[in-house]
């Protein structure tokens, strides 16, 4: 009995102690309590095993055996993971005149309704390390855990959490292939642009569904590496600039203001680029920028491994896309 008593008092302080420390909390901890209310939490440690899945098949360049089992992994995880799955078959011609087999692969949740997002990230893997500071490298492929595997992985993990839980958008996933088979850095042809981003431009010029559109779209590029900085790249800031501030803002309320700086980035020939021109989707590329003007360190180099993947960095990029996709209505 005496026992039961002295329990009692402990219990209150505990109680008490638990009030107090919310009271602590600030107003503007308490609003993005509320705003993240009812939003699914983004698990780093699971898009990083989607990441390291990708990696393991060795480097996903077209017309390899690696990248046919690759986008055999990638189809199968988004139909586990409850969506409708689309590949878009396609030969297209790289700039030496090679025909890449190139699939794209797109998971669609809710398809029938017409209000939609669309998130994009390539899945191939660039064919040479032509950046890489050992010249002996230059022609040998890469791994792209951050130039490719990065942004599939996060895509993966929200495709998972769609699955519990369903936005009230319809979204669509889109994995776009043949996007780093762009020119070596040695080739001194013309038009040396139009040879990135092939899978992007045969999406954009042959939506899976006819007359295909969304209310914006957002492409992630190396969104894994260690203290990324994300600014404002040029083109997406043309061309939806709005899109750009909702993201910047939406991760500044959850406290990444860190990796989502409101500062002015170069402009970047990538898949999103074809994507506002030729589908006229309004979308921005989150890319990093280094202080030095690249995009990040180990960029195209044997070292884009998974050393160079931060489990923080997935999840800043991870949970700010969750929150933008939940808090459109
Ligand atoms: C250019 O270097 C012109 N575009 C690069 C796009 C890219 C390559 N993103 C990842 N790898
Ligand atoms: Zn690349």
């Amino acid at each position: 009995m005496r026992r039961t008593y002295t329990l009692i008092p402990l219990y209150l302080v505990l109680l008490a102690f638990i009030a107090c420390s919310n009271k602590a909390k600030t107003a503007s901890e308490s609003k993005v309590l509320a705003e993240t209310a009812n939003v699914p939490q983004f698990n780093a440690d699971s898009a990083y095993q989607y990441v390291k899945a990708q990696v393991d098949f060795g480097p996903r360049v077209p017309n390899t055996k690696a990248h046919v089992e690759c986008g055999n992994y990638l189809a199968a995880k988004l139909a586990e993971f409850g969506a409708q799955v689309t590949n878009q078959y396609a030969d297209l011609p790289a700039y030496t005149g090679t025909l890449l087999k190139s699939r794209n692969i797109i998971g669609s949740y809710k398809p029938e309704s017409k209000k939609r997002i669309v998130l994009f990230s390539h899945w191939d893997s660039r064919p040479w390390a032509d950046a890489d500071p050992d010249e002996k490298n230059h022609y040998k492929p890469i791994l792209g855990a951050n130039d490719g595997a990065s942004g599939v992985g996060v895509l993966l993990e929200i495709a998972r959490q769609i699955q519990k839980q369903e936005p009230e958008l319809g979204i669509d996933l889109i994995f776009l292939d043949a996007e780093d088979y762009g020119a070596h850095s040695s080739y001194k042809g013309e038009h040396k642009e139009e040879y990135w981003a092939l899978g992007a431009q045969y999406w954009a010029r042959n939506p899976h569904v006819q007359g295909y559109n969304a209310r914006f779209g957002i492409l992630l590029d190396m969104v894994g590496g260690k203290k990324a900085i994300f600014r404002y790249e040029a083109y997406s800031q043309e061309k939806a600039g709005n899109i750009n501030e909702k993201v910047w803002n939406t991760a500044a309320s959850l406290g990444y203001s860190q990796y989502f700086v409101k500062e002015e980035g170069g402009e970047v020939t990538d898949d999103h680029v074809f994507i506002n021109e030729y589908a006229g989707i309004p979308t921005i590329d989150i890319i990093p920028y280094e202080e030095n003007g690249g995009f990040y360190k180990y960029w195209h180099t044997l070292k884009d491994d998974m050393d160079a993947i931060d489990k923080a960095t997935l999840q800043a990029v991870g949970q700010t896309l969750v929150q933008v996709i939940y808090n459109e209505k």
